[in-house]
């Protein structure tokens, strides 16, 4: 009997469309609200940055923040909702402007390792051991401004302090290419996997691969996805999609290439991704251009979409994949995928 699968988001998702070039267009939804919306569009999981959970928490002490932390937790409960992950948000401070833990300022990088202890106690009192790292900032304008193997060992070291603050989380590395840096440190997950290895706890370092991620990289994301399953180390995913090379557009999952999006459901799928507990996270952004009373749907959307590719993928007749892959008719196979789908 093939798995099932859960859903998550995080609160960003639904946001209210200002981009660099204007301003707001919808009205804010209130993180209650939000809450309220989950079960309704069929999502079990909330994805958290830590001030998310606990906003303004460079005002509160370590204490304030985990009863803020607590609190949050109750109501999570009483929507019947579960924590994915935490994740520190160092790429908004004036303190993390050249980076957080490779910044070239000393104070600014102890603030980014303070900060994502923070962000490990919130973790522990909303009852998650999963850390996200998004390395936003961890990367050069220009290269000469860093050391490329100073940085490679201040991200190991901050990741071993984490590792060692608390020995019950796991660190999930999104790795990125670019943007909002020229170039960063961590572009793919084979980036990701080998910075784990420059710790003593490589065993709790693993990542999410987020498919336009995959895609500004210039890689197949169901290949990326198979690397890491290869390795027992993809334990999250943010689906969405993206239209070539440019900004990261975060689109509706499937809403560019879904024959790309089916293999990366296919993948997921044959290798039982899920079965330890994994989320299918959905890292969509909303279109501008969406009124205040539509601007959900993206999310609802690409889980159906998700659903729905699920459902061709496993109607595939394998017996028949294996005797073309055995013949070696690609071209047969090609046609056989294609109509299942244009049939689906
Ligand atoms: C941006 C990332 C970002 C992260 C989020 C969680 O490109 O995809 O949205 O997923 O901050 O760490
Ligand atoms: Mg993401």
């Amino acid at each position: 009997m093939a798995g099932t699968f859960r859903f998550s988001f995080g609160p960003w998702n639904i946001h209210e469309g200002a981009d660099p070039f204007g301003p707001e267009v919808r009205k804010s939804i209130p993180f209650n609200q939000k809450l309220a919306a989950y079960k309704k569009l069929g999502f079990d999981g909330v994805q958290f940055h830590d001030d998310d959970a606990v906003p303004d928490m460079n005002e509160l002490s370590q204490k304030e923040i985990i009863r803020e932390a607590e609190a949050l937790k109750k109501t999570l409960d009483n929507h019947g909702l579960t924590a994915e992950f935490v994740a520190p948000r160092l790429w908004f401070d004036p303190r993390t402007i050249d980076g957080g833990y490779t910044s070239n300022c000393a104070k600014c990088r102890e603030y980014a390792i303070e900060r994502s202890k923070r962000t490990i106690d919130i973790a522990r009192a909303l009852g998650t051991r999963n850390i996200v790292l998004w390395l936003a900032r961890e990367g050069t304008y220009i290269r000469e401004a860093k050391d490329p193997v100073l940085a490679a060992e201040r991200i190991a070291e901050a990741l071993q302090t984490m590792l060692d603050y608390d020995r019950n989380i796991r660190i999930m590395i999104e790795s990125k290419p670019n943007e909002p840096m020229d170039h960063t440190y961590i572009p793919t997950i084979g980036h990701a996997i080998a910075m784990g290895l420059m710790t003593n706890a490589p065993e709790r370092v693993g990542c999410l691969i987020e498919t336009a991620h995959a895609l500004l990289a210039n890689l197949s994301p169901s290949d990326e996805m198979g690397f890491a399953l290869a390795h027992k180390k993809l334990w999250s995913v943010h689906l969405n999609d993206q239209n070539s090379l440019k900004f990261d557009q975060d689109l509706t999952f499937g809403a560019v290439d879904p024959r790309r999006a089916l293999n990366q459901v296919r993948v997921l799928d044959k290798h039982d991704y899920g079965s330890s507990g994994e989320w299918v996270g959905l890292d969509v952004k909303v279109m501008r251009t969406q009124k205040d009373g539509t601007c959900m749907k993206h999310l609802e959307y690409s889980r159906k979409i998700f659903l729905k590719l699920l459902e061709i993928s496993r109607s595939l007749d394998d017996s028949k994949i294996n005797q073309l892959v055995a013949e070696r008719d690609y071209e047969e196979l090609n046609f056989y995928i294609l109509n299942a789908m244009l049939k689906g």
